[in-house]
């Protein structure tokens, strides 16, 4: 059977009716990849895996809560969606919207979003404001904008987004067969973790499964209120998707890591971006930055020996690290993190000095 997008799938977990008018580019399925070096890491025949939700048509997880809410937005007779964005929001928001033959309009704090991401919601045909102000700001006109004009918020405070992120706890369940030990995941605005938690907890109460994970997520070091108990109020990053300082979903975050007697940490620029390469180059897994933030998490806790305990009380350990956005969103980062080689005469030989073919 083909795959026809998370809202088929999960169709009873979800508040659709045979009215709603289905909105899918058939994301979701997602693969999930073990990690052989950082199952080695953490040892002990230990298991990580990779939920590479880069793979989702619009080359992040933002488009699960995406169907829903353009699918939502249609069924109440919507005609214009807007959101304010680091850069994933508003592509997925302007594919969804394109498809569904809907208006878009994107807040997007100016000179702070991906190249990649940019270039989607203007070539989706989104009526773009690049907003001279940070995410958050953006997001406080975005909400007084939904206030004032019949236009449907698309962030993840419509409760629809979150409903459809949380089939991503659903996917990995049904591929392991159980929920994972541990679950870590980035944290910008802080929906997805919500949404994951509020996942793996209905899919436990209906029976699936037998555990619930531990709820790990890991902001940058420069934009990490949730660590800090405070806003931010200038938050910097390279890791700009999560370049956020006030996240909207702030309590149910909190509430996520304390139920499931997790944490949410910080992790630097230096070792989110030691994360990125490694990812791409001893996983073959290219993710932007930002998503990195959750393998530079385990990395941080494999080093304190964090697993351990709950490794050898269990005897089996299986740890999903959320990588959440496609690393050519960014490509700009990954040029300025690679020296550039130069250029080459063409001929075998020159080809040869350069590189050295011999091996
Ligand atoms: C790749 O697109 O907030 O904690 O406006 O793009 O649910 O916000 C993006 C967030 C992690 C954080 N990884 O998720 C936006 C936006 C990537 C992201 C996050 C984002 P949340």
């Amino acid at each position: 059977m083909s795959w026809k997008g998370i809202i088929e799938q999960y169709r009873s977990y979800l508040p659709v009716t045979e009215q709603t008018p289905i909105v899918s580019l058939h994301e979701g399925n997602t693969p999930l990849i073990q990690s052989h070096w950082l199952s080695e890491l953490v040892g002990n025949g230990a298991e990580v895996y990779l939920k590479y939700e880069g793979m989702n048509p619009t080359g992040s997880f933002k488009d699960r809560g995406m169907t829903m809410a353009i699918s939502k937005a249609v069924e109440a007779k919507s005609v214009a969606v807007l959101c304010a964005s680091t850069g994933n929001t508003s592509a997925a928001a302007s594919a969804y919207a394109a498809r569904a033959g809907l208006t878009s309009i994107v807040l997007i704090p100016n000179g702070n979003i991906a190249l990649g991401k940019l270039s989607q919601a203007l070539i989706h045909g989104a009526k773009v404001a690049p907003v001279e102000a940070n995410f958050d700001t953006c997001l406080e006109l975005a909400k007084e904008i939904a206030d004032k004009y019949p236009i449907t918020l698309v962030n993840s405070i419509n409760p629809h987004r979150i409903e459809g992120q949380k089939t991503c706890a659903f996917e990995i369940s049904d591929t392991l067969g159980d929920a994972p030990d541990f679950n870590l995941t980035p944290v910008g605005n802080a929906g997805n973790i919500t949404a994951q938690w509020k996942g793996y907890c209905e899919y436990h109460s209906a029976g699936k499964t037998t555990l619930l994970p531990r709820m790990l997520g890991f902001q940058a070091a420069g934009a990490a209120p949730l660590v800090h108990g405070k806003p931010v109020l200038n938050p910097e990053t390279i890791a700009t998707a999560i370049r956020i300082g006030n996240p909207a979903s702030w309590d149910q975050a909190i509430q996520a890591r304390d139920d499931s007697n997790g944490l949410i940490d910080a992790v630097t620029d230096d070792e989110i971006l030691a994360a990125y390469q490694q990812l791409a180059t001893r996983d073959g897994v290219f993710v932007e930055p930002a998503s990195a933030a959750s393998v530079a998490g385990l990395l941080k806790y494999a080093q304190r020996d964090y697993f351990a305990k709950p490794l050898a009380d269990k005897g089996r350990l299986r740890i999903v690290c959320i990588v959440t956005g496609h690393g050519l969103k960014d490509p700009e980062r990954a040029i300025k993190s690679i020296e550039l080689p130069d250029r080459i005469q063409p001929s075998v030989e020159s080809i040869h000095q350069a590189i050295n073919l011999a091996g």
